[in-house]
């Protein structure tokens, strides 16, 4: 399947085995940040001179004095800003595709799997993307683990492209499938209190946790991960319940039941965990070293963890505070937030865990923008990507996506009005599904 990916990716290794330096321009998330270590590494191997700088979009021709540009986890998006870069490009991207790139007197290579027939949106992310190119680059079977980090980051679904690259990855031994729950390691109690995939809202619910655990048999003093089979059977079937209860998306059990992903060649073995940390290095605007920790730099580790745990609190009492702040529209649930820490986290978690029934808008007005975080889910038949190009257009701003979660930033003034156009436009593709 990745063969189908493999034709462009030859002509990017070979635009990167020709320069002399190599300048990656990446995304800010887990994808993005693992993605550009995946192909920083393989660019290293082969000796090479590199750059790597995260951006949280491509909102402007980015500036390198490299021989090469590769926008990874973004440019597929922006052929009109790709068009004036004046270096030869590389793009390593999932994000649908929109117009047709003009390349000029430089060559652009379009790696992408939208663009080879695969299924960009669960099947394959751009750290996937990346390591289809790294694999045409040389052996670099080693970078599965840490792709592993864009594909659960992402939401991604382990099958198609991306159970490819696990396979590779078990098969060369850096990566292990244990039977279990994809839930983090430690103590029972403080797992299931700060876990937010899944987020099974006992924080700040110290009894609801002591009442959950003695129904369910533990005493919450359990380590995680030496629950034998028996006791980890009986644990998932009073997550699930609860998970039901409080109205999650039922695609998100068939993620954490069953397997747990091991990365034998991380410094953070647990997948789900290497992936949280990595992901908010990058919201806490520290991605270098969400980065340092993907190319296994373990000088960076204990800082990487400390971000983390700070993060996923502030995450936690976010979450606690803005889900009373939601709204309804006639097709979407919304909520409109000012100066909030970040809009994405919160709102992934709120549409995944709580109301997975109906498109869910998150909007925060920060530093005189509105930035805008969408979400659904395969079950709700719309296409976000469109919804906000569309209604981030009408609003004087910019806006796409994937069909499940797309974002924009518009002028705040047009708030109100652009959540009437995206509850309009979420209705009118409901309705003719
Ligand atoms: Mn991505």
């Amino acid at each position: 399947m990745l063969d189908l990916l493999r034709v462009e990716a030859m002509k990017a290794a070979e635009l990167i085995r020709k320069a002399e330096s190599v300048h990656i321009f990446t995304h800010y998330d887990a994808d993005g940040i693992s993605s550009g270590a995946v192909l920083a590494t393989a660019v290293n191997r082969l000796g090479k001179q590199f750059h790597v700088t995260f951006f949280k979009g491509l909102n402007s021709v980015p500036e390198s004095e490299a021989d090469l540009i590769i926008l990874s986890d973004m440019g597929s998006g922006c052929p009109d800003i790709v068009e004036k870069i004046e270096r030869d490009v590389v793009i390593v991207d999932h994000h649908a595709p929109v117009g047709r790139i003009e390349s000029g007197n430089k060559v652009v290579v379009h790696v992408n799997p939208h663009l080879s027939g695969l299924d960009g949106t669960y099947e394959l992310c751009a750290s996937g993307a990346a390591f289809v190119v790294a694999d045409c680059l040389g052996d670099n079977d080693d970078l599965t683990g840490v792709a592993v980090a864009g594909i659960l980051g992402d939401k991604q679904k382990i099958t198609g492209g991306n159970a490819e690259i696990i396979n590779r990855g078990v098969k060369s031994k850096n990566i292990e499938i244990k039977k279990g729950l994809n839930l983090h390691s430690g103590k029972l109690r403080d797992v299931l209190r700060t876990s937010t995939e899944p987020f099974l809202d006992f924080y700040g619910k110290e009894e609801e946790l002591d009442e959950f655990l003695k129904k369910a048999g533990f005493s919450g003093e359990e380590e995680v991960d030496e629950l034998n089979e028996e006791e980890t059977r009986k644990l998932a079937n009073a997550i699930v319940l609860r998970l039901i209860k409080q109205g999650a998306y039922e695609g998100v059990l068939e993620e954490f039941i069953g397997k747990k992903i091991i990365l034998k060649s991380e410094l953070i073995e647990n997948a789900i965990t290497f992936t949280d940390v990595v992901n908010s290095c990058g919201r806490a605007s520290a991605c270098s070293i969400g980065f340092a920790i993907c190319v296994k730099d373990d000088r960076y580790l204990e800082k990487g963890y400390e971000i983390w745990r700070k993060f996923q609190t502030e995450l936690l009492e976010e979450i606690v505070r803005r889900r009373e702040e939601v709204k309804e529209g006639e097709c979407i649930r919304y909520l409109v937030m000012e100066n909030a820490p970040s809009t994405g986290p919160v709102a992934t978690v709120l549409s995944r865990y709580l109301f997975s029934d109906k498109p869910f808008i998150a909007v925060n007005i920060k530093n005189e923008t509105a930035k805008v975080s969408s979400r659904a889910n395969p079950k709700i038949k719309v296409d976000l990507g469109e919804v906000m190009r569309i209604a981030a257009e009408k609003a004087g701003g910019r806006g796409g996506g994937h069909s499940v979660a797309a974002g924009a930033t518009i002028p705040p003034e047009n708030v109100e009005e652009f959540i009437r156009e995206v509850d309009s436009l979420c209705c009118a593709m409901l309705n003719s599904s």
